[in-house]
């Protein structure tokens, strides 16, 4: 049980940085990153006063920034690995905890299950924050990563490679959940940020891992072209079917289902685990805390708002729907993909 619950919080990188791992990577990553940051363009930061854009994504300086480079530079994936992909607010919690109670179903009981004392966030590492301390995990290894597609390192994608479980949801949706979440961990020496101006922000792509729909377009590309490797789910298609999506998930994984576990409500057990209900109610997500970086600590609690499909038109104006509709018809154009709503 321990192995699968290491911190996933950002310290590790310090750790990585300090060079307790490989002196001589650390200082070469260190070095290329004090070399580029300079010169990166630079837009509002939501929780952080900046963003910086490298190689067209936008990230927060510091973490993100150089979790990525260290993943695209020394990251050593294995075939086995599965990745839990997402944009930020998209659904990752539900996910998180949907594939780990699905993939270790036969190793815990539903009284005693680590879900119950742990945020979902707790149970698996976060790649960007630890690239390093993955080396000894048991395979297959269940990590979870904000990457786009597109900037993986070509040892984690293709045939053959690791195994990605990408969520995503209406993009309306998205913008409100990120910018009521990221104002609470915006520092109070900054001014909140006000929806007019995360709207715009969003609109324009500037937004951690943004923009959100290069971030999806890629998962869903690589989701028609290798679909054993990547699979694509939708917050609201698991809000409306959620049974047929957690058959799809074990089955993606190589876990499928058996007509005897189903017959004995394993499904709907893990379904009842993973909702909404449950968890925002559990003690451990109601008053601890997440440590996501020494500076930065989240309320379990604010993991969990409302968890509803549509919420975000009630914040928005008719004008902002419809603007925010367009861009997503004109982004997506041609793909496929659609949102309904
Ligand atoms: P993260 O990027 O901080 O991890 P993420 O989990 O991707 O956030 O998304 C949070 C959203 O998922 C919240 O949506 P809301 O703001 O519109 O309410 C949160 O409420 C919702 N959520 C969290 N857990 C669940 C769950 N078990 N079932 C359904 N929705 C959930």
């Amino acid at each position: 049980m321990d192995s699968f619950l290491p911190s996933p919080d950002c310290d590790t990188i310090s750790k990585t940085y300090n060079g307790q791992i490989d002196s001589h990577l650390v200082q070469k990553t260190n070095e290329r990153y004090r070399e580029i940051l300079p010169n990166l363009p630079r837009g509002k930061g939501w929780m952080t006063e900046h963003l910086v854009q490298y190689q067209g994504v936008w990230l927060t300086p510091n973490a993100a920034l150089k979790g990525l480079m260290w993943v695209q530079g020394h990251f050593k994936p294995q075939s086995t690995d599965i990745l839990l992909a997402s944009f930020p607010k998209t659904g990752t919690t539900w996910l998180k905890a949907l594939t780990f109670a699905t993939i270790n179903r036969t190793r815990y009981g539903f009284a005693d299950h680590p879900l119950l004392t742990t945020v979902p966030h707790g149970c698996l590492p976060f790649l960007e924050a630890c690239p390093n301390d993955l080396d000894g995990f048991p395979s297959p290894r269940l990590l979870s990563t904000h990457i786009p597609y597109t900037l993986l390192p070509n040892s984690m994608t293709g045939n053959q490679s690791c195994r990605f479980v990408y969520i995503c949801r209406d993009p309306k949706d998205v913008l409100v959940s990120k910018w009521l979440f990221m104002n609470k961990l915006r520092p109070k020496e900054l001014a909140p940020i006000s929806l007019e101006e995360a709207f715009e922000l969003f609109c324009q792509g500037i937004s951690h891992y943004g923009p959100y729909w290069d971030h999806v377009l890629g998962y869903w590309k690589a989701s028609l072209e290798t679909p054993e490797q990547v699979l694509l789910l939708k917050y609201e298609e698991l809000k409306e079917e959620p049974s047929v999506v957690v058959k799809r998930l074990g089955e993606f994984l190589g876990h499928p289902f058996s007509l005897e576990e189903e017959s004995k409500g394993v499904v709907e057990e893990i379904m009842k685990l993973c909702s909404f209900e449950n968890l925002s109610n559990l003690g451990v997500n109601k008053s601890s805390v997440l440590k996501l970086s020494t500076q930065i600590i989240v309320d379990n609690r604010h993991f969990f708002r409302k968890g509803k499909v549509g919420d975000g038109k009630s914040y928005l104006t008719d004008e902002m729907i419809k603007r925010i509709n367009e861009i997503t018809s004109e982004k997506l154009l041609g793909s496929g993909l659609v949102f309904d709503s």
